[in-house]
């Protein structure tokens, strides 16, 4: 999977990709991410990427004519038709099956933006699919651009060590995960539940199901509606 960003922080995309697993997924080639700053394909001698708002009002907007090139320099560089998105609080929320769609792309340009927005423009002539990483505002597209791409590398085959830990987890069945323990058994007096400890493996699967149902009426009931 090769994943273009466009953005005005490639040397915070670059940090990403070169660390913890992205990083040996990148090293392995795995996965390809290729940050491109588009301050590089502004206009004018200042570096312009954004103006004030038409019709007046606080902050500034990214304009159309770098994002439109950057955009178009960065499809170029490849022969495989990139499905373009764009990070923005006004998307659709990015969710564990959306992960898994993405993670069967053999493309993704990713689109950061910064100050109050996008020249609508952008929308409008490019159609990029727009994505939000949660109801909350972030300074700007890189971290939500982060977030998603680590949701979706993961999933790409080979990336992780097993297969299983990606069916097992939470969200993968629409429960969160059952509780988990490591040595000692016992720590300051707090015990590892005994059914984990003696081996039997029918009861430790309906006791890890009993829990995730449990764990998701009690913290999550919104997953456990439809
Ligand atoms: Cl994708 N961008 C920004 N700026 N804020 C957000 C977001 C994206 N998703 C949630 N908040």
């Amino acid at each position: 999977m090769r994943i273009d960003v466009l953005t005005l922080f490639p040397e915070l995309i670059d940090a990403f990709a070169g660390t913890s697993i992205i990083g040996r997924a990148c090293a392995a080639e795995l996965v390809r991410i290729v940050a491109t700053d588009i301050r590089d394909f502004a206009r004018d001698n200042h570096r312009s990427v954004d103006d004030k708002p038409f019709g007046g009002g606080p902050g500034m907007v990214m304009s159309c004519g770098p994002v439109f090139d950057a955009v178009e320099h960065v499809t170029a560089l490849d022969d495989a038709k990139p499905s373009l998105i764009m990070l923005t609080p006004q998307g659709q929320t990015l969710t564990q099956s959306l992960a898994n769609e993405l993670s069967g792309c053999d493309r993704l340009v990713l689109l950061c933006g910064h100050y109050e927005g996008f020249d609508d423009r952008i929308r409008e002539g490019l159609s990029p699919r727009e994505v939000s990483v949660g109801d909350y505002v972030l300074t700007g597209g890189e971290v939500a651009a982060m977030v998603l791409m680590d949701a979706v590398v993961r999933l790409v085959p080979g990336v992780l060590g097993s297969d299983q830990s990606t069916t097992e987890e939470s969200f993968s069945d629409g429960l969160l995960e059952y509780p988990q323990y490591t040595r000692p058994r016992e720590f300051r007096g707090m015990t590892v539940p005994d059914v984990l400890l003696n081996g039997d493996h029918a009861a430790i699967l309906r006791w890890r199901q009993e829990q995730s149902v449990e764990r998701t009426k009690t913290r999550r009931p919104d997953l456990l509606r439809d």
